[in-house]
Order: C-alpha cells, then sequence, then structure tokens
C-alpha cells in the first residue's frame, strides 16, 4: 500500500505532465526566437500527445506579450497551451523548465 502510494506521488510531480485548468496540454521545447511585435514565440518542442503534435519548430502566439518577459532566446521551457476560437493553441503560461 505504501509502495503504491509513493508511485502516486512520483506520477504526480514528474512536472511536465501537470495540466492546468482550462488548459489543453502541456509542452516542453526550447526557445529559438522572441517576437514581442507579433505576441508570438519560435519553439523547437517535443512532442505532445494530447494535441497529436508531433517534435517540430514552429511559432506559437501567446496569450498576453507579458508572458514573453520571462523567457529569453536558447531557454529549455515547460508551457501551457489553451485553445483560442481565433488562434487556435495559444500559449497560456510558459516558464524556465526546473
Ligand atoms: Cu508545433
Amino acid at each position: 500500500m505504501k509502495k503504491v502510494a509513493t508511485i502516486l506521488i512520483a506520477t504526480l510531480f514528474a512536472g511536465i505532465s501537470a495540466v492546468y485548468a482550462g488548459e489543453a496540454a502541456v509542452g516542453k521545447g526550447t526557445v529559438n526566437k522572441i517576437d514581442p511585435a507579433g505576441a508570438s514565440v519560435n519553439l523547437s518542442h517535443e512532442a505532445i500527445p494530447a494535441i497529436k503534435w508531433p517534435a517540430m519548430t514552429m511559432d506559437i502566439k501567446v496569450a498576453d506579450k507579458k508572458l514573453l518577459s520571462g523567457v529569453k532566446p536558447g531557454q529549455t521551457v515547460t508551457f501551457g497551451l489553451t485553445k483560442d476560437p481565433q488562434a487556435g493553441y495559444v500559449i497560456s503560461r510558459i516558464e524556465a523548465a526546473k
């Protein structure tokens, strides 16, 4: 019983698997370029099975430009995606990966 609880807790704290309320998926990647004017970031991200995205390099819009102030090119980041009716998937949070 104790072993089961330990495995469960380890799974819960695995980090990247944590999807926040309202988020469609969580991803991990490396920041290539930040575009404050376009409110987007170019990322090389790992596969995101929750939304069937393979690993790729792409520009992704951020929900709020302020999110861009916390990251810089070359950084490994984790990010949350929410689905916007017009823009498709947008980054709702992004932070340096632990
Ligand atoms: Cu992508």
